[in-house]
């Protein structure tokens, strides 16, 4: 219930502050629920969104239920097992947020989440989710393509590539103190991918506002390459000439190439990546060319051999 959980007597002067941020999204929550809003499924830090269903949606597929769209994570900056996330993103602060735009533009500047979630119409998205580790999920994702954005900072002729960079904060992310990756998390793209209409920056899932497991306030979501292209809790989008270094594939580039397009015809060096295991399934079911987005995505590799660039 709520209120249990909750101080009932907390103010800024008497309590540590981490009490009276809850205090205040406790707060938060019962002026929701007396504007007659449902309580959101995430608990009090998540809030409800409105989104329009977008026909870019992934069709006829069974969702992913929420308790493991929010349970079962990747998320290393809190550690590396599935359940660390959901235990320790909570101490995670996504507000004040603002996302540094950088590099190779005209209109370099730094956005508050408010304004970014003001940049475009915030659509439903239903996506297949294929992490590199052979399962997979279908996420109703809120959010809105990150061409909005890229268009709003007017990338020069010498933009080829985008970086996204994650928050690195070594007081509220365990996982920083080991060295498994090298922090801060950075993914990237090539400016063609990133202005593909698939490409979208979620703020939501479900229709609430991202809990942080899942990379509140705002993660990259690109749905014909493996999960881990999609950094979370984004707090630089760098515009740049050269393909950029990530972290994954600075750890271990043999294992984890830059474009990381799901192909089931190019094995991961410790296992196969033909088939995946569908969360909720117990059989495994065959892995899609490009996550199943060949037909919108396989002309931007047209020419190139994706077993040398994987
Ligand atoms: N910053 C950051 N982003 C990240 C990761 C991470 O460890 N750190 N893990 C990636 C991996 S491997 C996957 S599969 C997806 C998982 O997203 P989800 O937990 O919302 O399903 O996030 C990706 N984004
Ligand atoms: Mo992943």
């Amino acid at each position: 219930m709520l209120i249990g959980k909750k101080p009932d007597i907390a103010s800024s002067e008497i309590t540590p502050k981490s009490l009276w941020l809850d205090r205040r999204r406790f707060i938060a929550g019962a002026a929701a629920l007396g504007a007659g809003l449902a309580i959101p499924r995430g608990g009090a830090n998540a809030a409800p969104l409105k989104a329009m269903k977008s026909p870019l949606s992934t069709q006829g597929e069974e969702l992913t239920p929420f308790k493991d769209v929010t349970g079962y994570n990747n998320f290393y900056e809190f550690g590396p097992d599935k359940g660390d996330p959901a235990a320790y993103a909570g101490a995670m602060k996504t507000r004040p947020w603002t996302v540094e735009i950088s590099g190779e533009v005209m209109k370099p500047m730094t956005l508050g989440i408010e304004d970014i979630l003001k940049l475009a119409t915030i659509e439903e998205r239903i996506y297949r989710h294929r992490c590199v580790e052979a399962w997979s999920m279908v996420v109703p994702w809120n959010g809105f393509p990150l061409s909005a954005l890229i268009k709003r900072a007017e990338p020069t002729s010498k933009a080829k590539f985008v970086e996204f960079t994650s928050l690195a904060d070594r007081e509220t992310m365990p996982g920083l103190a080991y060295s498994y990756l090298d922090w801060p998390y950075r993914e990237g793209l090539r400016m063609d991918e990133a202005m593909h209409p698939l490409t979208i920056l979620a703020v939501g899932l479900y229709g609430e506002t991202l809990l942080n497991q899942n990379g509140a306030p705002l993660r990259l979501v690109v749905p014909w390459k493996y999960g881990f292209k999609g950094a979370k809790s984004i707090v630089r989008i760098r515009f740049v000439s050269e393909q950029p270094a990530t972290a994954w594939n600075t750890a271990n580039p043999r294992e984890y190439g830059f474009y990381s397009n799901v192909n089931p015809e190019v094995d991961h060096p410790r296992w196969t990546q033909a088939k995946e295991r569908r969360i909720g399934d117990f059989f495994r079911r065959p892995t899609l060319m490009f996550n199943g987005y060949g037909d919108e995505v396989a002309s931007l590799y047209k020419g190139m051999d994706l077993k040398v660039f994987f």
